[in-house]
This record gives C-alpha cells, sequence and structure tokens, in this order.
C-alpha cells in the first residue's frame, strides 16, 4: 500500500549538521521516494495548526518556541507503507528509551530535541501535508 507521510527534521536535526544523515537513512529505503524537499524556518500559525493536539499540555509553548528557533527540513516521502516505517525508523518520543540503529536512540538525548517529527496515521498524514505543502499534487 503505497502512502505519503510529512516529515520534519527539526531544528537541532539541521543545526547539528544531521541532514544528510537521516535524508540518507530514509533515501536508502527500497522503494521510498522524496517526492518534496524544503528548508525553512517555521512561523508560530504554522506550528499551532500542525500541534494542536497538544495544546495545554506542560510541553507544548517550550516544544512551539524549539521548533520556530531555526530552520527545519520539510520532506514528504511516498512508498509502501511508509507513514508506519517513518516512525520505526524515527524511534520513540524519548530518545533515551529509543534502542540505538533508530534515528532518535543514534542522536538523540533530550525528550523536545529529538531530531524528528513523522505522521503518526493516515489521518494525521492528509493533514500534516496539506498545512506544509498545501500545492502538492
Ligand atoms: P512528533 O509528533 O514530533 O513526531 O513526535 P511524537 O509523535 O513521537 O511525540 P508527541 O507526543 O506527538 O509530541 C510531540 C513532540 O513534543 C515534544 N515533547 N516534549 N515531555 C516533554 O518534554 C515532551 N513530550 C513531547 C517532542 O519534541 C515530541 O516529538
Ligand atoms: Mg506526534
Amino acid at each position: 500500500m503505497s502512502q505519503r507521510t510529512l516529515v520534519l527534521l527539526k531544528p537541532d536535526a539541521v543545526a547539528r549538521g544531521l541532514i544528510g544523515e537521516i535524508v540518507g537513512r530514509v533515501e536508502r529505503k527500497a522503494g521510498w521516494r522524496i517526492v518534496a524537499m524544503e528548508l525553512r524556518t517555521l512561523d508560530r500559525a504554522t506550528l499551532e495548526t500542525h500541534y494542536a493536539e497538544h495544546v495545554g499540555r506542560p510541553f507544548y509553548e517550550p516544544l512551539l518556541d524549539f521548533m520556530a528557533s531555526g530552520p527545519s527540513v520539510a520532506l514528504v516521502v511516498e512508498g509502501e507503507r511508509v507513514i508506519e516505517g517513518l516512525r520505526a525508523l524515527a524511534g520513540p518520543t524519548d530518545p533515551i528509551a529509543a534502542a540505538p540503529g533508530s534515528i532518535r536512540g543514534d542522536f538523540g538525548t533530550i525528550v523536545r530535541e529529538n531530531l524528528i517529527h513523522a505522521s503518526d496515521s493516515e489521518e494525521s498524514a492528509d493533514r500534516e501535508l496539506k498545512i506544509f505543502f498545501p500545492g502538492l499534487v
């Protein structure tokens, strides 16, 4: 089942020079394709829409400040079961709990600065792709 998912390389990943490392892992998965990719500093309105499910949580404001602190890379990846696959490549939210071999497990220590976002379901992917790449056909 071919799908599309929205991936963000968060500001920590970009600042640490990990774009190539992370994009390389995505590219090497057989049959997956990057169909859009852009470096951009995310504005507050975009982040509020994207993270609406977390409004009111204690980590919400620091998360938005962090996500607006520098450029991110937004990309759309297409391929077989890519939604589940990108979540597996990323690893669990807490990098200390993430296994080595996953992106968060290999490079992260701080929950907030966990390097990557990937849509968590088909519904989330549909919603998030429209936020970040409204013109994509
Ligand atoms: P994401 O949405 O970024 O792909 O990550 P996720 O599904 O694994 O995690 P989620 O629960 O949706 O949380 C969104 C992001 O908020 C930050 N966070 N900080 N306790 C904390 O300080 C905390 N909890 C979550 C992380 O950056 C997480 O990825
Ligand atoms: Mg999430």
